[in-house]
């Protein structure tokens, strides 16, 4: 039976090996998706789809980034300030549960929630009885970012097309028939809520509607809130289409294309609704804009501004046959036991173009745990900004991954959220500086929320802004570390400074603090409680602000005085320790923990995505590898975007077969049939955390060296990328045979010193903007 089993799987493990060829890069499939999650995305950074491809019926589940319910509201608890003291008192001194009651009074927002990011809608092409449908093929290209949908009845052959432009701001489809006047169907637009959709003449429909939310005790006060609009334009070729109670009614067409643009009057300056802004001529504008265009025009404009991003890297594990099977029966075979690095190859090329249109101009709020897309009203956990580490991870493919351009729509928030932050730390810690919790919605909610056991991460804030720090490390941009990434970072470290408290021994404390989300077993009652002060996690994070803080200040030859303060803080925190079983201690004291098997690793933050536990800190880099085996032990990794962040950690500790592993689990165990990553349910930040820990698996540079091959698996014996970036602003091509380096060009894009390492090999050298540089397998 064993034998009988295996013997197919090596012979597809093989196939897969042999020399390399370029990757087709299409998410393929034989039959229309039947459920949400075999659907394909399309997006352009603020609008997009999902497209089921569907026959009878086709389904396009619409999403725009904006339509949020909620509204702006101050909900720092009113008592938090004038309780602080108390509170961190008790837990300093161990009181642990009377500082959880006050806490649960006096530090929990008021109201303590956020309320969903919603589906826009549904477009729908219904058709009538059709004969047998022959030759099904639906297929996402990653090349052009373009669903095509191909099948026969009888002797016609339909063909339907639709991508999500960036430059027009505007999705596009379009329907054709191989014989003349072959295309018949109705065009249907739904909302189940807050909307009103009409026909305006005979070939537009026109969603006007607005949210409206109920009163919350726990969500805040109802009202009428976000206004959203939608427009959409079908025009003909041969045939008529005309409009028939709020649907359209094509007949005889040869081909029909359809735009549709969708618009709310968000404002993200404002971080809220702007009643200047009218949705509906917003809309009206955008598909005017296209007046004389053609489809092709259309296909072009967006394929000019998508491949220019997207066409930046390449990566190639080895040729693979498996192209020529479709993607779910292809992850099916891997899912019983076959590896397939063509897979990977487009798994991690998929995150890639998820990132780039979830978060992209004209986007302007971040990825959220969904990116864009999302079919409920209310969704799982809101599909929200999590900043406890789900939104962190969403950017850390983005520069890594040569899409540094992803980054604006979450540096432009976060200089918007920064107001409400400072409120927060204002009221509730008496604090300079900005912070938040970890949790926030479109209107810039910062309080602590969701309960002192989710919710007490006032470091999240800090946490969320190494991603500027890193976009400048990557793209050597002074204008905008001094303009942007630096106002973010000086309120995130003055927010700190004024927060931290003396311990009883004279160190420099957080408190209230947690690990996320894990509990503790406090010894003098026995009891599980979260809330602490100086979780491990805290000063890890305190430590890479400042470091970055205390870099970025000499760069912009910032106040001396200034750095001194940050040197001083940095020398009284507590140490970063190891406890008696070998593992990093998660708290302050070497506490039991509840979940030995949980989800987050927050006390690992300093191996990744922190830089401060390296080969260079011995101790604390074996407890490191000790502290995953601990959790893996006990059930760690079954969340996505828990077993992404493990391949990254792997990576990190140079550890590539491990890394492959937990990558192949990634595929086996947490995701779906379109390959977006399984939570479960559905949730965006295992792709991308998948996608950086392929990244991080083949170049690294975040310790001043740029690392070629530092957790190569034997997996992957062949192979090549182009275009992966690392810091100081570098392109890096890498070629590899054998599991050994054969050649590496370099492309300076600012200049500066570059240090290369492969394995024990380490070359410096200086470089000159716009130049190129190569070397062999001996960095000669
Ligand atoms: C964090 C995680 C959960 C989930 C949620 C959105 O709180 O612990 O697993 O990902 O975010």
């Amino acid at each position: 039976m064993k034998k009988l089993f295996l013997f197919p799987i090596l012979l597809f493990a093989l196939s897969c090996s042999s020399p390399k060829e370029e990757a087709q890069l299409k998410l393929w499939y034989e039959q229309p998706a039947e459920k949400w999650t075999d659907a394909l995305p399309i997006g352009n950074g603020r609008i997009g789809a999902m497209v089921f491809s569907r026959v009878d019926t086709e389904r396009i589940q619409l999403n725009d980034e904006s339509v949020w319910a909620g509204q702006p509201i101050d909900n720092n608890n009113p008592g938090a300030r004038s309780h602080l003291k108390k509170i961190q008192q008790l837990l300093l001194n161990g009181k642990i549960n009377k500082a959880v009651r006050l806490s649960n009074k006096y530090l929990l927002g008021t109201p303590p929630r956020i309320r969903s990011y919603q589906t826009l809608g549904d477009l729908y092409f219904t058709f009538p009885n059709r004969g047998k449908v022959k030759e099904y093929k639906r297929e996402l290209n990653l090349r052009t970012g373009i669903v095509t949908t191909n099948y026969k009845i009888d002797n016609q052959e339909i063909t339907q097309k639709i991508f999500c432009s960036a430059p027009d701001d505007i999705i596009v489809v379009q329907l054709n028939s191989s014989i003349k006047g072959g295309l018949n169907f109705d065009i249907v637009l739904k909302r189940e809520q807050d909307a009103v959709i009409k026909t305006e003449g005979q070939k537009t429909i026109v969603m006007n509607g607005q949210i409206i939310d109920k009163p919350d005790p726990l969500r805040g006060p109802g009202g009428k809130h976000v206004r959203f609009a939608a427009r959409l334009v079908a025009n003909n070729i041969g045939g008529s289409i005309s409009a028939e109670s709020n649907q359209l009614k094509v007949k005889e067409a040869n081909s029909v294309t359809i735009i549709f643009a969708a618009e709310t009057d968000y404002s993200v300056d404002k971080l809220s609704f702007d009643k200047s802004i009218n949705p509906e001529l917003v809309c009206e504008k955008k598909i005017a804009n296209t007046k004389g265009l053609s489809y092709k025009n259309l296909e072009n404009n967006h394929l000019k501004e998508y491949q220019q991003l997207f066409n930046r890297v390449e990566l190639n594990l080895g040729k693979c046959d498996s192209d020529k099977i479709p993607t779910d029966e292809r992850l099916a075979r891997v899912q019983k036991g076959a590896e397939d690095s063509g897979l990977i190859t487009l798994y991690f090329q998929y995150g890639r173009y998820l990132l780039m249109s979830s978060s992209r101009n004209p986007g302007v709020l971040p990825a959220n745990l969904q990116g864009i897309w999302n079919k409920h009203f209310n969704a799982p956990w809101s599909s929200d900004f999590h900043t406890n580490i789900n939104l962190q991870m969403n950017y850390w493919p983005a520069e890594v991954c040569n899409l540094s351009e992803t980054v604006e729509p979450l540096t432009n928030f976060f200089l918007q959220i920064m107001r409400p932050g400072k409120r927060t730390a204002q009221k509730m810690y008496g604090a300079r500086g900005w912070n938040m919790h970890h949790v926030t919605d479109p209107f810039g909610r910062t309080a602590l929320m969701d309960g002192i056991q989710w919710g007490t991460s006032p470091l999240a804030g800090a946490w969320m802004t190494l991603a500027f720090w890193r976009h400048y490390q990557f793209t050597q941009d002074k204008n905008y570390l001094k303009n942007k990434a630096w106002p973010i970072m000086k309120g995130a470290a003055d927010f700190v400074l004024d927060f931290l408290i003396e311990d009883n021994q004279g160190r420099l404390v957080t408190a209230p603090s947690m690990s996320p989300e894990n509990s503790y077993i406090l010894p003098s009652d026995g009891k599980e409680y979260q809330i602490t002060y100086a979780a491990t996690i805290d000063i890890e994070i305190i430590n890479e602000l400042f470091k970055a803080c205390l870099e970025a200040g000499e760069i912009l030859k910032y106040s001396k005085d200034y750095s001194d303060s940050l040197r001083k803080v940095l020398k009284k925190l507590p140490p970063v320790r190891v406890g008696a079983n070998g593992t990093i201690m998660e708290w302050i004291e070497d506490y039991k923990e509840v979940e030995p098997g949980h989800r987050h690793m927050s006390h690992l933050f300093g191996l990744h995505p922190g830089t401060t536990i390296t080969p260079e800190t011995p101790e604390l880099f074996k407890a490191a590898r000790k502290t995953i085996e601990r959790r893996l032990a006990n059930g760690g990794g079954h969340t996505g975007w828990s077993r992404a962040w493990i391949i990254n950690f792997y990576a990190r500790l140079l550890d590539g077969e491990n890394s492959y592993k937990h990558l192949l689990a990634l595929l086996r165990k947490s995701t779906l049939p379109n390959l977006f990553d399984n939570h479960p349910p559905f949730q965006i930040d295992g792709n991308f955390g998948g996608t950086a820990g392929i990244a991080e698996m083949l170049l690294q540079s975040q310790n001043g060296e740029v690392n070629l091959l530092p957790a190569l698996p034997s997996a992957w014996p062949d192979g090549e990328f182009k275009g992966l970036k690392a810091r100081g602003n570098f392109e890096v091509d890498v070629k590899w045979n054998n599991g050994k380096l054969k050649n590496v060009t370099i492309h300076s894009l600012s200049g500066g010193s570059c240090t290369l390492r492969y394995m024990n090999n380490v070359k410096t050298f200086a470089t000159e903007t716009g130049k190129v540089y190569s070397f062999d397998g001996n960095l000669e």
